[in-house]
C-alpha cells in the first residue's frame, strides 16, 4: 500500500495446519511471506524491505539498523525490541487460545504478564521514542510495527488497550494514514 505496488493475498485457512506448503513453504509454519515470481521472502521485515526496494516512490524509510548506527538511540532500539517481542508474545498467546490450551497454565500467565509489562513500557516511552526518530522520515518500520501491534491486540481481543493513553494517541495519529485506513485487520474469507 505505502509502496504503491499491486499485490494479492494468499490465505492460510487454518493456523493449526503443519504442512509448510500451506504457508508458502515457510519451514517455521509462519505468516507472512512475500512471494515475487520464484523468490520468497520470509517474515514482515524482509517483505517490507523488498516492497520498498521495488517501489518507484523512493521513500525515506527508517529501518531497525538506524537505531544501532546512531548514538544515544538506546530508547529506539529498546522500543523496537519490545514491539517485536510483544507481537511474538501476543501471537503465542492467541495461538494457545485457538488451540484450546489451558489459559490458566503457568506459561499462559507468564506470557500475559510479560505482554502487559512490555505495553506499559511502550506506553511510557512512546513519545520519547518518536521524538528521537529522524524528523524527515516518511515512514519507519518501528511505527508500522507498533501500530499493527495495537490494532492486532484489539482485533484479537487479547486485552483492553484503552488505558494505554499515549499508545492510543499514537494509534489515532498514525491511523489517519490512508494506508492504515485501507488495511484494517479483518477475518479472511477462505
Ligand atoms: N518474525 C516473523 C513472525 C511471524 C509470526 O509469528 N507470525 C504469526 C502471525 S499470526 C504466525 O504465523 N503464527 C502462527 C503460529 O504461531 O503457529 C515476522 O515478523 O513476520
Amino acid at each position: 500500500m505505502e509502496a504503491e505496488l499491486s499485490y494479492a493475498f494468499g490465505v492460510v485457512p487454518d493456523l493449526s495446519i503443519t504442512d509448510p506448503r500451506v504457508y508458502g513453504d515457510h519451514p517455521g509454519l509462519r505468516i507472512p511471506s512475500l512471494r515475487i515470481a520464484s523468490t520468497t521472502w520470509f517474515g514482515s521485515l524482509n517483505s517490507c524491505r523488498e516492497l520498498i526496494r521495488r517501489s518507484r516512490r523512493q521513500m525515506q524509510v527508517v529501518w531497525p539498523e538506524w537505531a544501532y548506527e546512531n548514538e544515544d538511540m538506546n530508547i529506539v532500539a529498546n522500543a523496537q525490541e519490545l514491539t517485536l517481542q510483544a507481537m511474538s508474545t501476543e501471537g503465542s498467546f492467541v495461538m494457545s487460545r485457538f488451540m484450546d490450551e489451558d489459559r490458566n497454565s503457568l506459561y499462559s500467565k507468564k506470557l500475559y504478564t510479560g505482554l502487559r509489562g512490555m505495553l506499559n513500557w511502550l506506553d511510557q516511552h512512546v513519545d520519547q521514542t518518536l521524538a528521537a526518530l529522524p524528523p524527515g522520515r516518511e515512514l519507519s518500520f518501528l511505527e508500522v510495527a507498533l501500530f499493527c501491534l495495537i490494532e492486532h491486540l484489539e482485533f484479537r481481543e487479547v486485552l483492553e488497550t484503552t488505558s494505554y493513553k499515549r499508545l492510543q494517541s499514537f494509534r489515532a495519529h498514525f491511523g489517519e494514514r490512508s494506508s492504515a485506513r485501507a488495511t484494517v485487520y479483518q477475518v479472511d474469507a477462505t
